[in-house]
């Protein structure tokens, strides 16, 4: 009652000449609750203020939520299609003239067909992302099937979540990001995280990691820095980059050794425990310091405690999951909750930090080179029939799963693939390995890129389309915790700009294929249609109505009918989705990063985030606050490491791998291993740390090594002011 009554209080606060619209951030798996501020006289977006009435981030909010606003209404917005003239600026921002909406789709439409006619159906391609509404996201990947007619779609999920998703669905054979609501997180006795940066990344969490401490719990880090949460962690297990399964396979020989197994839930509900037994064997405290360079006491301290506390929750990001073996490794995390029967019940868990505000979402639908809408797979017979059905297309119309997203640009360089649609994303920047991936950009025949802003990707595009922002158009998106929720729409959208679902619609009827669109005419008809097309799929969201998702704050999936709440926690009933109902324990030999250091690059480069940047930056590297407080990128280096190699503080140094070299600022930094470098990437150009990553694969995720490689460092003679 009294929160209601504040409630009303706030309410009546408001100022004359504004209204608040409900609605969630445009950035991160957070998704955290905030009111945009709308002047109710020129109808714009004019700030914000967090949500203390939602259940995630109960009014708190980070930097970039705080700023998020400023993207609507920003002077960099592109207002009307642009068309490439210039071929030989391609590259470059200029050589772009404005163009209308008719010409922007008949040019495209011309290309896109010429090339189909000369190459066949699968020389297009769909390149997308994840920041985009569960409804964008499924028409998307209906588009490329449909509309285009190619196998090769895939999207930026594959550099951020597909690790997380390829070892959940083995463990539990099914993909939901977190067992247990965050609600639960700050009421368990410990919490072990690997390679989460939680608080620049995910802040809004914060709150609940320092309360476990408060209340007596512990928390334990695994992370080659020293970052905030690793700063007041009880045990920071400070490893080598790259070398988690020796890590997790450590910790779990001792929960086995010293007793923690839970025999009653390990042969009930698991197998695979007597293999996994043997396999972490050697992995004594010893052998898991000399390869993870980690203290022999620190690995059984950790152990004790995690193996000891009633309740834990082990969590893990893209510090173990960029990696090539990244599914090993959240398959090596979560045996630890599956032997000491941590899971299937309140407060005890597995949970990953998803990453885009709609990583979960996004990766469901069928935006995957091999996904179906629900969760579907193109491989799977019976799945495709269903999907073929729905969209009343024949199954030999179905395309055939594709390749992953960075083996899209191989096909580029391969011309097997000639033209791309590409979609919010900006793989220019965030691609590994980016000389490669900017000339196969650049040699494309066609390629057209939807934002709304120009990003560097853009600049390699024959036609632009003015996409809209978050905050002009309406649908669903699940947040990292499974919990589905409602964006809503605070503006018209600026200038000629447009919804991506919109254009899409559109573009399918220039390509003769408008019978399967034409009935979408606003947001609310691509979400009825998108929930029906789910029905069936083991990601279910056919009950989550947008009724639903306002009277209950969101609703969990699987939710398979109206009448069904959700399901906040799952194995509650001790049932995991493989056909034998249980779930599945792995050994997992250890084996070191694709590149490991040498003389030559006796260096380990690892990569990553900074509180107030989003990704390729494209959106936050525009925000006056966010660019001010980092606007360049730089290098962490241990000072015995910088001394080593006469560099100071601030001074420029040239940093170089086998695939490319950059110029960055040396911040010297004592929160780092001394055999270990760190840079953020979210930089264009040549400040662009993806030009020296590793596009070495996961064989089962086929994510890239964005955590690891080798690299050197040379001192250089230019000093910057
Ligand atoms: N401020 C901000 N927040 C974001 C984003 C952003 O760009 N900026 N992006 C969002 C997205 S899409 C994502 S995917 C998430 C990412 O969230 P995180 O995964 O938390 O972020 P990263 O900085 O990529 O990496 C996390 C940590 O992994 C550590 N690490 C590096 N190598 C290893 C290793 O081999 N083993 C272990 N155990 N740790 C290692 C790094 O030192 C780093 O502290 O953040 C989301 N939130
Ligand atoms: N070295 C290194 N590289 C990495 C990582 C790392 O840790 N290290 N992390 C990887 C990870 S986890 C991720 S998620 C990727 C992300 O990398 P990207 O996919 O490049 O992510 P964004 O910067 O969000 O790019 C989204 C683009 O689409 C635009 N956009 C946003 N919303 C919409 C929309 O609704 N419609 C349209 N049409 N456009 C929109 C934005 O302006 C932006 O230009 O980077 C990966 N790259
Ligand atoms: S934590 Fe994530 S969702 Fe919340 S305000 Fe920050 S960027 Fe937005
Ligand atoms: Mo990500």
């Amino acid at each position: 009652m009294q929160r209601d009554k504040f409630f009303k209080e706030i309410e009546n606060l408001q100022h004359p000449n504004e209204t608040l619209v409900k609605t969630h951030c445009s950035y991160c798996g957070m998704q955290c609750g905030m009111n945009l501020r709308v002047d109710t006289r020129s109808n714009k977006i004019i700030g914000v203020e967090p949500r203390y009435d939602w259940p995630v981030n109960v009014g708190k909010m980070c930097p970039k939520g705080v700023t998020a606003y400023q993207q609507t209404n920003h002077d960099d917005r592109i207002l009307k299609p642009l068309i490439r003239d210039d071929k030989s600026l391609k590259g470059t921002t200029k050589g772009f003239r404005e163009a209308s909406w008719d010409e922007a789709y008949d040019l495209i439409a011309t290309n896109f067909q010429k090339l189909q006619q000369a190459y066949g159906k699968d020389s297009l391609s769909v390149f997308s992302g994840v920041s985009m509404t569960n409804e964008k996201c499924y028409l998307t990947g209906k588009f490329a099937r449909v509309a285009l007619g190619t196998r090769y779609i895939d999207y930026n999920g594959r550099f951020c979540m597909s690790s997380a998703a390829g070892g959940f669905l083995r463990s539990f054979g099914v993909d939901r990001g977190s067992t247990l609501p965050w609600t639960d997180l700050h009421e368990t006795d410990c919490l072990f995280i690997a390679g989460s940066n939680t608080a620049e990344c995910h802040p809004t969490s914060m709150f609940r990691v320092w309360h476990v401490q408060e209340r007596g719990g512990y928390l334990i880090v695994a992370d080659p820095r020293e970052t905030p949460i690793a700063r007041r962690a009880d045990v920071h297990l400070d490893l080598r980059p790259g070398t988690d399964l020796a890590l997790a396979n450590g910790i779990l020989n001792l929960l086995i050794e010293n007793g923690h197994v839970d025999e009653e839930f390990v042969n009930n509900h698991t197998n695979g425990f007597e293999e996994t037994k043997e396999l972490v064997k050697q992995f004594t405290p010893e052998y898991t310091s000399e390869i993870t360079g980690v203290a022999p006491e620190k690995i059984i301290r950790a152990a004790e405690i995690y193996g000891k506390a009633p309740n834990a929750v082990v969590m893990f990001a893209r510090g173990i999951e960029q990696q090539h073996k990244g599914v090993d490794n959240v398959s090596a995390y979560t045996n630890m909750a599956l032997i000491t029967g941590k899971i299937g019940r309140p407060k005890s868990g597995v949970a990953t930090f998803t990453g885009q505000g709609n990583g979960q979402g996004g990766r469901e639908h069928g935006q995957k080179s091999d996904l179906l809408p629900g969760y579907r797979k193109l491989t799977n017979p019976q799945h495709v029939k269903e999907v073929c059905e729905f969209w009343g297309i024949t199954e030999e119309e179905m395309p055939q799963p594709g390749v992953s997203a960075y083996e899209m640009f191989e096909l580029m360089d391969q011309k097997v693939i000639r033209g791309l649609y590409l979609l919010c994303s900006n793989p220019a920047v965030s691609a590994p390995n980016s000389n490669f991936v900017r000339k196969a950009l650049k040699d494309l025949d066609f390629m057209v890129c939807s934002d709304f802003y120009l990003s560097e990707s853009a600049e390699f595009a024959d036609v632009i389309l003015p996409a809209v922002t978050w905050s002009e158009d309406e649908g669903t998106v699940t947040n990292l915790e499974g919990r589905i929720i409602k964006i809503n729409k605070a503006q018209e959208p600026l200038g000629e700009s447009k919804p991506d679902w919109q254009i899409q619609v559109e573009l399918a009827e220039r390509l003769g294929r408008g019978k399967y669109f034409s009935h979408l005419k606003t947001a609310k008809d691509v979400a009825d249609e998108f929930r029906a097309a789910t029905k069936g799929g083991y990601a279910d969201y056919s009950g989550a109505t947008w009724d639903k998702i306002e009277k209950q704050d969101g609703v969990f999936w699987p939710c398979k009918s109206e009448d069904d709440e959700g399901t906040p926690h799952m194995f509650l009933d001790k049932k995991f989705y493989h056909p034998d109902g249980k779930a599945k324990i792995c050994a997992l030999p250890y084996r070191p990063p694709a590149e490991e250091p040498d003389e030559e690059y006796p260096l380990r480069l690892t990569t990553g985030r900074v509180v107030y940047h989003y990704l390729s930056g494209n959106q936050t590297r525009r925000i006056q606050f966010l660019r001010d407080m980092c606007p360049e990128p730089y290098i962490e280096i241990h000072p015995e490491t910088a001394a080593k190699y006469d560099i100071e503080h601030e001074e420029l140094v040239r940093l170089y791998t086998r695939r490319g070299e950059a110029m960055f600022k040396v911040k010297i930094i004592e929160a780092i291993r001394k055999d270990t470098v760190f840079v953020p990437y979210h930089f264009g150009h040549d400040q662009s740390i993806n030009l020296l990553t590793n596009p070495a694969l996961d064989p089962i995720s086929r994510m890239p090594e964005f955590k690891a490689c080798a690299a050197q460092i040379e001192k250089s003679i230019k000093k910057v002011h």
